[in-house]
């Protein structure tokens, strides 16, 4: 338990209709209501200082103490520890959300020894309070920063302790072989032989491993619901990229001249289609002997292309297929590669490759807007077929999935020395690796280090 009283305004900057401050920590209670004065007056008959119910909401005014001034017209909420969002103290005061007014409450607040906030630290209490575990912490921020229905509907169910429950069935079930492998590690003889090595390896490969490379697989699979999908226009000089992006954005975000060599640095920008955040980024036309700036701009490009979720390829129909396009398909054949043939108003002469028969395949003219609805619902049905409500509702972020891959390893140690009959106490060292790593995503065992990096992504009040 944290001792110091921390308060922060929580509610965004700027004028509003309402704004509140936050107060959370032992003190929290005490220094609010010293503040507040309530409606029909702060003391009973007997000269009693007033005490606030637990979750009700009263009517007053936040006056200086020292000025005995009326700051503002206020509700105000105790939560009684521990039922509240930190598990400590926490009072709400809700104002009129003008920036000075909030700041002079968090100020007198202040002067009365409670502390500046830091960001995310009411949030990072919570996880310290055991309110909540390390991945439905990371769920808040995921919510705060969605950009889409999908991505709400990840963050929530992360939030309610969709990963939590299933990383607690590995977690136990590691636990549970453990304590069956040190109970023969302690008393050989009461173990039967031909008890042991078989069964555990079975059962780790069913309710241990194959859980882990699933949640390793969705985080492969669907992390882009996240922060939207990542799609790279990329191509020849000249092929009509830039045209492309501003046909699928529907305006004119990046020029476009019949120079080859016109766009040199990423230009990026967003659209939602299906409800899922679309994040397309038109990047330098690829070719030899580029000059200084341009050779900048591929190298850029190429980077953003390596990051991609889906490469939009884009073709001039009206020219043969040059050799650049099939070292391009080299580095980038573990993509997911789009064939866009741009240009077919114009007499065609380029001619799709046999081995790219299997890329899907859309013909477009950016220039005339032909085609581009049907590339859209193309990128609609990538990104429906990944919907979250298919199967498995649990996508692990990065963090989680270094740990599961972490986790994996370690079990797949345990199960080859097993199959290799190494003595129990080998593999009773590489599970317990193994419980260490999970135990890493819900946060029941973390370096601070790890735990500042993430409540640093919050914003103050949160
Ligand atoms: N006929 C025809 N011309 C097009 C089409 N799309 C683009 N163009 C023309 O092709 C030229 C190049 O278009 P851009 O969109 O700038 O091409 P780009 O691939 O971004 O080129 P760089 O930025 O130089 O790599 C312009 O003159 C466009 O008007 C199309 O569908 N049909
Ligand atoms: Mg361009």
């Amino acid at each position: 338990m944290e001792n110091t009283t921390i308060a922060a305004i929580a509610t965004p900057p700027g004028y509003g209709g309402i704004g509140i401050v936050k107060i959370s920590g032992p003190k929290a209670i005490q220094t609010a209501t010293a503040l507040f004065q309530k409606k029909g007056g702060s003391f009973n008959a007997s000269g009693n200082h007033w005490i606030p119910e637990s979750r009700r909401l009263y009517y007053g005014h936040i006056v200086d103490p020292e000025e005995n001034r009326r700051i503002d017209e206020v509700m105000f909420v105790a939560m009684r520890s521990p039922s509240s969002y930190t598990g400590e103290d926490v009072v709400e005061i809700q104002a009129h959300a003008g920036p000075l007014v909030l700041k002079s409450i968090l100020n007198l607040l202040l002067k009365q020894g409670v502390h500046l906030a830091g960001p995310g630290e009411f949030t990072k209490r919570a996880f310290l309070n055991g309110r909540m575990d390390l991945s439905q912490a990371e769920a808040v921020i995921d919510l705060i920063n969605a950009g889409s229905g999908a991505g709400i509907e990840l963050a929530v169910r992360q939030l309610d302790g969709g990963l939590k429950r299933e990383v607690d069935t590995i977690r136990n079930e590691l636990l549970n072989i453990l304590a069956e492998l040190e109970a023969g590690i302690d008393f050989p003889e009461d173990v039967e032989a031909s008890d042991a090595p078989a069964p555990i390896a079975a059962r780790l490969e069913r309710y241990v491993l194959a859980p882990i490379r699933k949640l390793i697989q969705e985080h492969d699979d669907r992390n882009w619901l996240r922060e939207g999908l990542r799609v790279a226009i990329a191509g020849s000089p000249n092929v009509g990229k830039s045209s492309l992006l501003n046909q699928l954005l529907d305006r004119e975000r990046a020029i476009v001249t019949e120079y080859p060599g016109t766009t040199r640095d990423l230009v990026e920008d967003g659209f939602i289609i299906s409800g899922v955040p679309v994040i397309v980024t038109d990047t330098a036309g690829i070719r030899e002997h580029p000059d200084p700036i341009e050779r900048h701009g591929i190298n850029k490009a190429f980077a953003n292309i390596e990051a991609a979720d889906v490469i939009l390829l884009v073709l001039d129909a009206s020219q043969p297929i040059g050799y650049a396009h099939f070292s391009f398909m080299e580095r980038f054949q573990n993509k997911t590669i789009v064939l866009v043939l741009n240009k077919t108003d114009l007499p065609e002469r380029a001619v799709i490759p046999d081995d790219w028969q299997y890329l899907q395949t859309v013909r477009v003219s950016a220039k005339y807007n032909q085609g581009i609805d049907r590339l859209k619902s193309m990128l609609a049905s990538y990104a429906g077929d990944n919907e979250p409500s298919r199967g498995l509702e649990i996508v692990p972020n990065l963090r989680q999935k270094q740990a599961l891959e972490k986790s994996l390893a370690s079990v797949e140690a345990a199960r080859d020395s097993l199959s290799a009959d190494q003595p129990a106490e080998l593999v009773a060292i590489d599970l317990n690796d193994a419980v260490t790593a999970v135990r890493e995503i819900t946060g029941e065992i973390v370096s601070p280090d790890i735990l500042d990096r993430i409540f640093e992504q919050f914003c103050i009040g949160k």
